[in-house]
């Protein structure tokens, strides 16, 4: 499998996590989102995701699929063990709801282009995301508490924590107050540790330093 995808981009780290997750083998393919104007605006990428955003990942018979939910949904259908949604119906929908707060709730409302668009209109970049990011990841936390053990949801990660640690990363990029984060901020720390985790951070990938 290929990701096309950007070191810094949280909605194609999320992917690499669930790839690393899986132990299944992947290849990456940078896709620069300033240089060029955004290589992700380029034909060659359009082509592969009219949103012109990452991730989109190539199947190895050249099948398409962007979307990072949709992606990380299909690697739990495609290998299931080791699971990324636990086993319950009900504790599975929590995890989809954490996921979505994160995905329909705060991540589409930061991004690069709305960012890009709001300072254009005279706006403040930082400031807009904050007032995004901060209320967004509070409310994750409060629907998080009553189903966390070590992880989000109960005491293995799952998509929740897939979602979590890029947008505290994001969080942390924008100059976001976390302390009010306790709950988050420890789920991280025990995400972190695991080299799945690990692997996927954005400094550990190949377009990390030559994109500065
Ligand atoms: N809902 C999409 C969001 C994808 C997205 O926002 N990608 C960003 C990077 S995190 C992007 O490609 N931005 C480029 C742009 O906005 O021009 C997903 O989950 O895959």
């Amino acid at each position: 499998m290929r990701l096309y995808g950007y070191w810094r981009s949280s909605s194609a780290w999320r992917v690499r996590i669930a790839l690393e997750w899986k132990g299944l083998p992947w290849e990456y393919v940078p896709v620069h989102l300033v240089a060029d104007g955004g290589q992700q605006n380029l034909p060659a990428h359009a082509a592969r995701n009219p949103m012109r955003q990452v991730p989109v990942l190539e199947l190895d018979d050249g099948r398409l699929l962007s979307q990072s939910v949709a992606i990380v949904e299909y690697l739990e259908e495609l290998q299931p063990t080791p699971p990324l949604l636990p086993a319950d119906p009900f504790a599975r929908a929590v995890v989809r709801q954490l996921v979505e707060v994160v995905n329909s709730g705060i991540q589409p409302l930061q991004n690069l282009r709305v960012l890009a668009a709001m300072e254009a209109a005279g706006g403040d970049r930082g400031a807009w995301a904050r007032q995004v990011i901060e209320p967004g990841l509070a409310a994750l936390q409060e629907l998080a508490r009553p189903h966390a053990g070590r992880f989000l949801v109960g005491d293995a990660p799952s998509l929740a924590d897939v979602f979590l640690v890029p947008q505290l990363y994001n969080a942390r990029r924008f100059g976001c107050g976390l302390d009010p984060l306790d709950l988050l901020l420890r789920v991280e720390q025990a995400a972190q540790a695991l080299p799945a985790f690990q692997r996927a951070h954005p400094d550990r990938q190949p377009d990390a330093v030559a994109a500065g």
